[in-house]
């Protein structure tokens, strides 16, 4: 009994090696695929989808990673290896304010949804996976590793971005190296793909699939679905999971919508700090012991040297209201919530930059995780929007949402707007 697979394999092997690799018991044979959906025109369609969505979220993918400031400073900076693939890093500006939250909102709902396109896109040309001889030219050898990495790729991409947005850390501190070097060999055997067959699949799509291929099956079933029926199915996957995922772009009643966007994390509640909570105060491992007025000080260093301010004092220095949101980079995002604190560029006057102020560099009084430091580029300290957040819609910040004090920048990602803010140390970074 339990050898029969084994035997079973063999005897496979066996009849692939000696005899007929065209058996069409085996899948190396044109014969074992017998979906008559398969052929030029429905691999043609599904791949042009693929050219556009695949290209979008490449692009919006690096600017999503340029909108860290990684080239500011190294604890921005998450693949420290990356060389020239960083060749595109600019300043990420203030304005618009909801920037991220749109370029981010695309990537991540857009990949969600191109997941049964790109499945099926796998299905339809997965005869030529087992194809023999595994190559019959150097130039057909090239071809197929480059469809290797093409797929792998892909999968890879698909599969870290979903964990990533499911899961959050499945990966600690490396999912972006993963899904940044991962884009740029998924990226790099797509152009060359798009370069090989995009003139075929556009004459496919013109001849509606007349013309045959090596997809077509030899020896077809009985259709059970016709070609367009098989694409308003993949459609029709790819639109209930945008449907379940967009709302997580949204507040309000909008946000439940979002039934596959991430659970069980912090819930935010009701009322003004009602809103997303990405790592709670007791996850952080923030006490109220270390935030208690008569305990906790912000410090802030500069150029005359550091000042420590109690949250009085803070709350004492002329205040400002923004209006921002949080777009985190696993893509949901919160509306526009009004933050009412001091001005960074106000911290920094306190410290010696009075009309030029510099970068700065933010710690948390959490003592573990990625997120407890980052660096703000001088334009966003600059920005009379940039706030030390005290309050948020016309209430304490809560505990989840960075009491004492949090950072909030405009159209900067999440990671970047600091909870419980312990350290400001401003200076060309
Ligand atoms: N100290 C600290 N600040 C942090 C984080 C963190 O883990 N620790 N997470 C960041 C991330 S990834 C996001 S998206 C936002 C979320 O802010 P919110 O929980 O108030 O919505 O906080 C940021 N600030
Ligand atoms: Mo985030």
């Amino acid at each position: 009994m339990g050898r029969a697979p084994v035997r079973g394999g063999f005897a496979a092997y066996r009849r692939l090696m000696r005899d007929d690799p065209r058996d069409p018991r085996l899948p190396t044979s044109p014969g074992f695929w017998r979906s008559p959906l398969r052929g030029p025109w429905f691999t043609s369609v599904l791949g042009l989808v693929l050219l556009a969505g695949v290209t979008v979220l490449f692009l919006t993918g690096l600017v999503s990673y340029a909108a860290y400031n990684p080239d500011l400073s190294p604890v921005n900076d998450k693949t420290p290896g990356k060389g020239i693939l960083g060749f595109y890093l600019f300043a990420w500006p203030t304005d618009p304010p909801w920037l991220y939250r749109l370029n981010q909102g695309i990537h991540v709902t857009l990949g969600v949804t191109l997941i049964p396109v790109l499945l099926a896109k796998l299905w339809s040309v997965v005869p030529r996976l087992f194809a023999l001889p595994p190559a019959r030219s150097l130039a057909h050898a090239l071809e197929r590793i480059s469809l290797l990495l093409l797929v792998g790729g892909g999968l890879f991409e698909f599969v870290t971005g979903v964990l990533n947005v499911q899961l959050d850390y499945v990966f600690p501190g490396s999912f972006y190296p993963l899904h940044f070097y991962g884009a740029w060999v998924f990226f790099a055997a797509f152009v060359a793909h798009v370069l090989l067959k995009a003139p075929t699949a556009l004459r496919n799509l013109r001849q509606r699939g007349e013309e045959k291929n090596d997809l077509v099956s030899p020896r077809p079933a009985e259709p059970t679905v016709s070609r367009r029926g098989a694409l308003w199915f993949v459609g029709s996957g790819s639109l209930l999971l945008f449907a379940t995922t967009v709302g997580q772009n949204f507040g309000g009643p909008l946000r439940r919508t979002a039934l596959l966007a991430p659970h069980g994390g912090g819930e935010p509640g009701t009322g003004p700090n009602g809103f997303q909570i990405n790592k709670t105060a007791a996850y952080a491992g923030i006490g109220t012991a270390e935030t208690a007025d008569d305990a906790w000080r912000l410090v802030v260093t500069g150029r005359t040297g550091t000042v420590r301010l109690s949250r009085a004092r803070l709350a004492g220095l002329p205040l400002h209201s923004s209006a921002l949101p949080i777009a985190c980079v696993e893509g949901w995002s919160t509306p526009d919530q009004w933050w009412r604190g001091v001005r960074l560029r106000d911290l920094a006057a306190l410290v010696g930059y009075e009309d030029d102020p510099p970068d700065v560099f933010v710690e948390s009084l959490q003592r573990h995780g990625a997120f407890r430091k980052a660096a703000l580029r001088a334009n966003q300290v600059a920005d009379p929007r940039s706030l030390l957040a005290l309050y948020v819609n016309g209430e304490e910040l809560s505990p989840d949402h960075g009491y004492p004090a949090r950072i909030i920048v405009p159209a900067a990602p999440g990671v970047l707007n600091t909870k419980w803010v312990a350290r400001m140390t401003f200076g060309d970074l």
